[in-house]
């Protein structure tokens, strides 16, 4: 019998657990790992299919350079390093770190590289991280800094726990989310006694399972979660016990929502007011409920003013900091910072052309086109790109070609040979999920959480090398890390024989106090030092030693509770590493208490600080969604559906249904345009136009049509490419966005639709 190996699904945040099996290069058997301490055998239909991710016929397998004529010409990694060093450099030296900027650095699982992009951030002196999280939630970290003291308090929901469980904007049938959702969903939809509210402006595969759905008009959350909000304050369903030990402001709030009209907010959303109100009490009476909300919501009109109220609603009724409700959750590796408001004294950056603060360390992709583009001294000129594919996922993808072509240096490290790939001037080649140490640190649970570091089941692909070594290579060669660490590495060794004597740390404090600059590496020292001793080459993974060392020293009863066992913080440090190194389906790294939930808020007072006036203020001002007669069509601008993961796929042979990525619309709309269903239609935004196949979908309200986010990416075929499906940013408008936060609003383009 062939062996199976332990690894993970790498599609999406949950990263399941998955065991495979392989022959000649491939993945011959892929199913569920039983073992894995959180998905405990779930799969959904995505993960069967990741040998198209293992191998396609856009994996690279060289350093590329690119031609004076736009093609590329294979080099050696010794060329790429030391041309990519030496422009960086350069650029830095002539123009400062303003000048240079990292986007991406670690996908859906592949968070390990992410040590060495923070690094490479360091030696280009830039603060400028583009990630595709800020075109998502940093709205949503905003608002944590505000309510909880740091953008870092980030919040879950214990949606298998809860009585009541309120989804906005989400569809974990098809986006998962949450943990096993499929079977999490008919847990509850079985189970009479729970209930399952669905905010959606389409009957998703959610919806039809809930007890209670409100198909609101697209764009209205904020009104609709207002109503909610206002009739919990009218009729005093708030906790009072709650809000007067936990929080402070809730008087500002209560005077905010006293005043709203909660049957004109429930008219502009086009909900039945009555609903809304037994929402309301449903969500305030229950023993314990939660709210989960994602892009429908986030990506939608008034952005973070929609996350505020999301989160006022379990906050105000007191569901909050218990089992089934929401809860701050402690993590590993925090995949995020804090970023104070900038200001003079204030570490933060601002983008120079568009003047958007960090907000949890992130820039939004939104601005970057406009960033470059600048005819300013200090515009952005070098980029590096690591794990995305911007070309792509960034909104208005002609903007970002045309910007990303005028790069001074763009560098892009990815498996594949993407549309960003394309307009590099250096391509280089990473080894597979599946061929290097991996891990995520989307580890957002509580009160338990798990971590599981994957091994490589294949070898690397010749001439491809994993993120920790590509970066480490054009540190050494910008001169800013040595490229060997003797002292350091002797330390590491006498450190893996005697645990207890604090060698490695102690070497490595006086090796910072010698040589303060290298701080700023010290992930990346340990993995050249304390990774050469660790078994089967998992050097990436050393920098996880850090990590347990604080997670033990910080919360050593959490960890205790989840399991590991040593005398004081420092041994019960190392044998949480041990464990976290060696458990190949995944380990419980940490058990906590309920009250020590408190202790991860931020605010010195302890308490959640409820009110927000920017965000009063504009609560106060909410206007209908804009419409325009030319574009009668609010389009949902990237659904995910049963055969779209990002762009992590690009074979489209991978797809078993919506080979083309319809344009879905309600039967009525289509055909009163006279378009069938299998007719071809024209879509076309103020900003560009995609031609579909209409899908006839009386699921969606009228006036409303979907396409496909993750679609069309082009694919060799015959002698030449050939996209599959709309590309969706070609409509979308990089202005269209959130003025706080400059998250895009791509949940609501007006477009016209005609027959082809
Ligand atoms: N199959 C699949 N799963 C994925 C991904 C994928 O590409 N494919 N991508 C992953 C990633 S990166 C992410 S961020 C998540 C996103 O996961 P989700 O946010 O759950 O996915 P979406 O389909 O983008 O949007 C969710 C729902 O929002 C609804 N919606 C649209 N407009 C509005 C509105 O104005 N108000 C409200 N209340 N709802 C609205 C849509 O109808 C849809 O049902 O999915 C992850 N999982
Ligand atoms: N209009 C519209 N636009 C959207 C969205 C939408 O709903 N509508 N959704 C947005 C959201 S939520 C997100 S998260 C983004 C996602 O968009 P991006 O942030 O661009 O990410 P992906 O599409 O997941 O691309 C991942 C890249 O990582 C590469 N990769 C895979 N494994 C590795 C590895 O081990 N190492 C390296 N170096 N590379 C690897 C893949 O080949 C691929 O090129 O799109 C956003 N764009
Ligand atoms: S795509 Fe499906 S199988 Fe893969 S991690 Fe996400 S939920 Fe799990
Ligand atoms: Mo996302």
């Amino acid at each position: 019998m062939s062996q199976r190996h332990p690894t993970a699904c790498i599609l999406c945040s949950r990263n399941c657990g998955i065991e495979v099996e392989v022959a000649d290069g491939h993945l011959t058997s892929i199913r569920g790992d039983a073992r894995h301490p959180v998905s405990a055998g779930y799969l959904c239909q995505k993960a069967a299919r990741l040998d198209h991710y293992q191998n396609h016929a856009d994996r690279l397998g060289h350093p590329l350079r690119r031609r004076a004529d736009g093609s590329f010409e294979p080099a050696t990694w010794n060329e790429a390093i030391a041309d990519v060093a030496a422009r960086l450099r350069s650029i830095r030296d002539r123009h400062g770190g303003h000048a240079l900027a990292f986007y991406g650095g670690g996908g859906q699982g592949n968070h390990l590289g992410g040590v060495g992009g923070a690094a490479l951030m360091r030696a280009m002196r830039t603060r400028y991280h583009y990630s595709a999280l800020a075109q998502e939630k940093t709205g949503d970290f905003w608002v944590n800094g505000r309510l909880f003291g740091s953008q870092t308090c980030h919040t879950t929901e214990d949606v298998e726990r809860a009585d009541v469980v309120l989804f906005i904007g989400t569809n974990p049938w098809q986006s998962h989310g949450i943990r096993n959702a499929r079977t999490t969903l008919q847990e509850i939809a079985r189970d009479p006694a729970r209930t399952m509210i669905v905010v959606d402006p389409v009957v998703s595969e959610t919806a039809r399972l809930a007890d209670i759905h409100l198909q609101l008009r697209p764009g209205t959350d904020a009104q609709l979660i207002a109503a909610l909000l206002a009739v919990i304050v009218q009729e005093g369903l708030q906790d009072r016990a709650f809000l007067s030990a936990r929080t402070t402001g809730f008087a500002a709030v209560a005077e905010a929502l006293s005043g709203l009209d909660v049957d004109a907010l429930c008219g502009t959303a086009d909900v039945d007011p009555g609903q809304v109100r037994e929402v309301a009490r449903l969500v305030a009476r229950a023993r314990a409920a939660c709210v989960r909300a994602d892009l429908g919501l986030q990506q939608s009109l008034n952005s973070t003013l929609n996350s505020y109220l999301e989160k006022l609603v379990y906050l105000t009724t007191g569901q909050f900091g218990k089992p089934g409700g929401n809860n701050l959750h402690g993590h590993l590796f925090p995949l995020i910072k804090h970023s104070p408001p900038p200001g003079p004294g204030s570490p933060s950056w601002v983008t120079r052309a568009s003047g958007v603060a960090e907000i949890a360390g992130l820039f939004p992709p939104n601005v970057l086109p406009a960033e470059i583009a600048s005819e300013r001294e200090d515009r952005v000129r070098a980029l590096v790109v690591d794990s995305a594919n911007p070309a792509h996922s960034g909104a208005d993808a002609p903007a970002y070609r045309a910007a990303l072509a005028r790069l001074e240096l763009l560098v892009v490290v990815d498996v594949a040979f993407t549309e960003t790939a394309r307009l590099a001037h250096w391509i280089l080649p990473a080894s597979s999920q599946f061929e290097k140490w991996e891990a995520t640190f989307f580890n957002l649970e509580f009160p338990e959480n798990t971590f599981q570091l994957r091994k490589p089941v294949f070898a690397p692909r010749a001439g491809t090398l994993p993120e920790h070594e590509i970066y480490r290579r054009i540190l050494v060669a910008m001169g800013e890390l040595p490229a060997r660490f003797p002292l350091l590495e002797q330390a590491a060794r006498a450190h893996r024989r005697f645990p207890g004597l604090g060698i490695l740390a102690g070497a490595l404090v006086a090796t910072f106090a010698l040589r303060p600059r290298l701080k700023a590496y010290g992930g990346m020292i340990l993995q050249q030092t304390l990774g050469q001793t660790l078994p089967d080459g998992a050097q990436a993974a050393a920098p996880l030693w850090f990590a347990a060392r604080l997670l033990a020293e910080r919360s050593p009863e959490a960890v205790r509770r989840a399991g590991h066992r040593g005398k004081g913080a420092a041994a019960l440090g190392e044998a949480l590493f041990d464990a976290l190194v060696s458990a190949r389906s995944g380990v419980r790294f940490s058990v906590h208490t309920y009250d020590e939930m408190w202790a991860i808020l931020r605010h010195a007072d302890g308490r959640i600080h409820l009110e927000i006036p920017e965000l009063l203020a504009q609560l106060l001002q909410l206007s209908s969604p804009p419409a325009d007669a030319g574009r009668p069509f609010v389009l949902i601008a990237g659904e995910r559906r049963s055969y779209n993961a990002n762009t992590i796929y690009r074979d489209p042979g991978w797809r078993r249904n919506d080979p083309e990525g319809a344009l879905r619309m309600h039967p009525e709309d289509a055909l009163a345009l006279g378009l069938a269903d299998g007719a071809r239609a024209r879509c076309e935004s103020a900003r560009g136009a995609v031609e579909a196949v209409v899908q006839h979908a009386p699921a969606l309200r009228r006036g409303l049509v979907t396409l496909p986010h993750g679609y069309g990416l082009d694919y060799p075929q015959g002698p030449g490419r050939r996209a599959h499906g709309p590309s969706v940013n070609e409509l979308t408008d990089a202005r269209h966005r959130d003025p706080l936060t400059a998250t895009p609003f791509h949940k609501h383009v007006l477009v016209r639709i005609t027959p082809i």
